[in-house]
């Protein structure tokens, strides 16, 4: 007789039923009652339950079954059928079950605490959820990198370790580097500017550090940065390239994984409006009089933090641009505004239902006299900055990026709680195992 090795997702429908199939994975639950043993094995795709019936397979197969661990893996193989009573509404009736590799004691049973479930993190990505977030992923990091490749840019492989820091000193990873000190990047900007120098519109996806002192729901220690630079482009050009990436993002998603969104419970018609485009625009002065009409204790000229962003998004259904923020708040690479030396040609791209930031960006400061004085007002020490500073001496040109932090939109875009959710191995502070 012959069975198929099939996908579990591929079983689930009435096309299936009466095939001999054989699926292979992992014990998600069990229970027996009587002489039947009802097994619900898990694949990356889905969740099947397979009936072991001690008449045609054994007492003693049903006996083992009755003490299996969860997370044992097994192939089982039999005829699809379909069954009121079985989630999904298909089942696998067993003509044949073997036990591959045993499972003693699976350490997660349901109701442990976040603590020691992180400390079993390699073992808690089996949860199902994980595998409809992963893919989701999968498929935002997929499509970033389409956005640009389609769109003539090119991507580029810039250097994680560093000897200088790009979005200030407080965040910096030391690594001993040969014996002086350098640090992990905490984004590709800098080098992304030379090299728009060699191929004009340059993209790179790698992973960025911060050492954030503090525990959030956003913040991680280690995660993944798409950035894009371009020679000739304004602020304005880069928004524009901003809204059309996330809108492409939202996009491909709500097209390729539907089905794990609404398994995760994501409204997806509240999401469908973020591939409208334009998005709105809101200066940094209207955000300040809106959140102190709002009764926020905000003075023009303090940073927006995550409680300030999530009061502006939250009854808000797309993203919207925040921009010409107080120079003082910003790195020294953002241009200062010509025409109002007091704030810099920044902006950021804040995700709606209260996300907030999920992206950073700008125009460059391409003036070497003025970006000078700005390292020097930030404080740093323009030994550091010689060859970044060089970039505005020899052929200057008007320039813009930005970085989208993908963990972050991977948050907004499946509704997670928490950052960390993101990713499989999250780092943060206190936390580097496994
Ligand atoms: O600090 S950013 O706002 N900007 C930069 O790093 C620029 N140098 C990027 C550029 O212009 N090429 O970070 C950019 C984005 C930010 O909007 C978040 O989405 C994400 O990076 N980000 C983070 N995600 C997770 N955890 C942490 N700690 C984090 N910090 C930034």
């Amino acid at each position: 007789m012959h069975f198929e090795f099939k996908h579990i997702k591929d079983l689930m429908n009435d096309e299936s039923v009466n095939q001999r199939v054989c699926v292979r994975g992992w014990i998600y639950r069990r229970s027996v009652v009587g002489r039947k043993a009802f097994i619900r094995v898990r694949d990356s795709t889905g969740v099947i339950q397979v009936v072991v019936d001690a008449s045609r397979l054994g007492e003693e197969l049903v006996d083992t079954l009755k003490n299996i661990g969860l997370e044992a893996s097994v192939i089982a193989c039999g005829e699809v059928k379909k069954s009121e009573k079985a989630p999904g509404g298909y089942e696998i009736d067993a003509h044949s079950f073997a036990i591959v590799g045993y499972s003693r004691d699976f350490p997660i049973k349901g109701g442990e605490g976040v603590d020691y479930l992180l400390d079993h993190r390699h073992l808690w990505i089996r949860s199902p959820k994980y595998a409809k977030i992963f893919k989701v992923k999968h498929t935002v990091l997929k499509a970033g990198r389409e956005y640009f490749i389609n769109n003539g840019w090119w991507e580029v492989t810039p250097p994680i370790i560093t000897a200088s820091a790009c979005e200030g000193g407080a965040t910096l990873f030391p690594v001993d580097y040969f014996g002086t000190r350098a640090y992990l990047s905490q984004s590709a900007q800098l080098y992304l500017e030379a090299l728009v120098y060699v191929l004009e519109k340059v993209f790179s996806l790698t992973p960025s550090f911060r050492a954030e002192k503090s525990r959030t729901r956003r913040h991680l220690a280690e995660y993944w940065h798409l950035e894009p630079e371009a020679a000739w482009y304004h602020m304005e050009d880069m928004m524009r390239v901003a809204e059309e990436l996330v809108a492409y993002i939202v996009e491909r998603v709500l097209e390729e994984r539907k089905s794990e969104l609404i398994e995760l419970g994501r409204n997806t018609d509240v999401l469908k409006k973020a591939t409208n485009t334009p998005y709105p625009k809101m200066k940094y002065d209207e955000a300040i009089e809106i959140l102190q009409k709002k009764g926020v204790n905000i003075e023009w000229g303090s940073d927006l933090g995550a409680d300030e962003e999530k009061l502006l998004t939250m009854d808000l259904d797309t993203p919207i641009f925040l921009t010409h923020f107080p120079k003082n708040i910003k790195s020294f690479y953002m241009k200062v505004d010509r025409s109002r030396p007091d704030v810099v040609l920044g902006f950021d791209l804040l995700a709606p239902e209260g996300y907030g930031e999920i992206i950073g960006g700008g125009e460059r400061e391409d003036d070497y006299n003025v970006l000078y004085s700005r390292i020097i007002e930030q404080g740093l020490n323009p030994d550091n900055y010689k060859w970044y500073l060089d970039l505005r001496k020899y052929g200057s040109v008007p320039h813009s990026g930005f970085g989208l932090g993908i963990e972050r939109t991977v948050m907004w875009v499946v509704g997670l709680e928490h950052i960390r959710e993101a990713m499989p191995f999250p780092r943060f502070r206190e936390r580097v195992y496994p």
